[in-house]
């Protein structure tokens, strides 16, 4: 059944649209009774607003980088059930597609054109009532659509070959599409190809703008960092000799949602004992024992922004002097590696410091070798929309590139892993850390686990 809601996508038609329909917003086909349009005012962010001046200044800020040229970006589509194993939802907006307009509406595209009178178009697919009996409203070419986007021109999207065709002629410049191999769109960019002679990819344009965020895209992380926080120390507290792995993956999933996380960033990892030396270890089955540490590693997607956050912690609540050895070398890497972070510093420096400072501190903590030989893994990488975000590691830091910080030591032999990941935002002296909400501290971590209940 569910395929019947999977809408046919049209996108290269022969027959072009009347020019009436092209120049004007239309009203939706069927007007809705009343009392919905409240409903539908909520439908692009799912109860968010669409920070409408920001996206402008996104939109804006590429057309000026690209100077002359049409861009066309597609917003992802409903995910099937039986092909995509969906596990949250039907849907995430495509990342660029969410970038220049917060819509997180289905099916559409937003025509951009540079030069002297630049533009910007939204299509979207007319409304189905029918169709919305099972998906819920939707977004339709209409002023509600107009009035959330902040995109004054918003066109059905059976009109989209002959707009785009009228702004490649106008603009007399190249065409940049988001050349992802990973999206769907590739044979329908094929076939739009050939209205234009230059096309180019605009993803690395957009990439390198994605990397340095602006104040809402900041507020979104801050918002998904503090809701891993909370996930934290609600898995912290569920720790007991004895849990499964999955109890305290619950517990720490449960506080996501409860604080309205929309979906995990990515799988979280809940490994105990020798389970700690396993980088990627997600599938949480393990029962903890006694003496077990606990790496926790898990972020909350809020709004289309995740977090990046991993705690240690003993499942008894109490270190070892080893696991507090361990523990304390990784911590004061990491502290290392923040009190280097500036503008103008390089995550390439930055790691490279780490590594000295616990090559320097390591003493005969991990054997003959320094504990630098069992850091296996990078210090950092950019964050964002994306877990690994988009933008090339050579840039110098900025004011607003958000990244991660996290060093590891993991000795298999012993069973022994720690990793300290923390979320960090680059100012303009310096840097915050934004996922300071979970304790960190071994002091911390064991006054927050001696209150726990003694039965979660
Ligand atoms: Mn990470």
């Amino acid at each position: 059944m569910r395929s019947l809601l999977l809408a046919a996508f049209v996108v290269v038609r022969a027959a072009a649209a009347p020019a009436s329909l092209v120049a004007q917003t239309r009203p939706a086909a069927v007007p809705p009774p009343l009392g919905v349009w409240t409903a539908v005012a909520e439908l692009p962010g799912m109860g968010r607003s669409v920070d409408t001046a920001r996206v402008a200044a996104r939109r804006r800020a590429l057309l000026a980088r690209i100077g002359r040229g049409v861009v066309l970006i597609p917003a992802a589509h409903e995910r099937e059930l039986e092909r995509d194993y969906v596990q949250d939802n039907d849907f995430r907006q495509n990342n660029t597609f969410f970038y220049f307009t917060e819509l997180e509406t289905q099916d559409a595209w937003l025509l951009l054109r540079a030069g002297d009178a630049p533009e910007a178009v939204l299509f979207l697919p007319d409304r189905a009532p029918a169709q919305e009996r099972w998906t819920g409203l939707r977004l339709g070419p209409d002023s509600t659509a107009v009035r959330l986007s902040g995109i004054s021109r918003v066109l059905p999207t059976d009109s989209l070959d002959p707009v785009l065709a009228l702004a490649l002629a106008r603009a007399r410049g190249p065409l940049y599409l988001p050349l992802d191999p990973t999206t769907r769109d590739e044979q329908r960019f094929r076939d739009i190809v050939f209205s234009a002679r230059d096309v180019r990819n605009v993803r690395p344009t957009v990439d390198s703008m994605r990397l340095v965020k602006d104040g809402d895209e900041i507020a979104r992380l801050r918002k998904a960092t503090d809701i891993s926080g909370l996930g934290h120390i609600a898995a912290m507290q569920a720790a007991r000799p004895g849990a499964w792995e999955y109890e305290i993956e619950a517990a720490l999933e449960a506080a996501f949602r409860r604080n309205g996380a929309d979906r995990v960033g990515y799988p979280s990892i809940v490994g105990s004992g020798p389970n700690t030396t396993t980088l990627h270890y997600d599938v949480n089955r393990r029962q903890t024992r006694d003496g077990d540490l606990v790496v926790v590693d898990a972020g909350a997607e809020w709004g289309q922004y995740t977090a990046d956050v991993t705690r240690t912690f003993p499942v008894n609540g109490k270190f070892t002097s080893r696991q507090k050895a361990i523990y304390d070398l990784v911590l004061a890497t990491q502290q290392a590696a923040f009190d280097s972070t500036r503008p103008g510093v390089t995550i390439a420096q930055l790691n490279r410091i780490a590594r000295d400072y616990m090559r320097g501190h390591s003493g005969t903590l991990c054997g003959a070798e320094s504990c630098d030989g069992y850091f296996i893994h990078g210090l950092s990488h950019w964050l964002g929309m994306d877990v690994h975000d988009v933008g090339d590691y050579g840039t110098p830091l900025k004011p607003g590139m958000v990244f991660t910080i996290e060093p590891g030591i993991y000795l298999p032999a012993e069973g022994l892993g720690v990793r300290i990941e923390d979320d960090v935002l680059v100012t303009a002296n310096g840097a915050e850390w934004l996922s300071a909400r979970a304790p960190k501290t071994t002091v911390e971590i064991e006054r927050l686990m001696s209150s726990r209940p003694s039965r979660p």
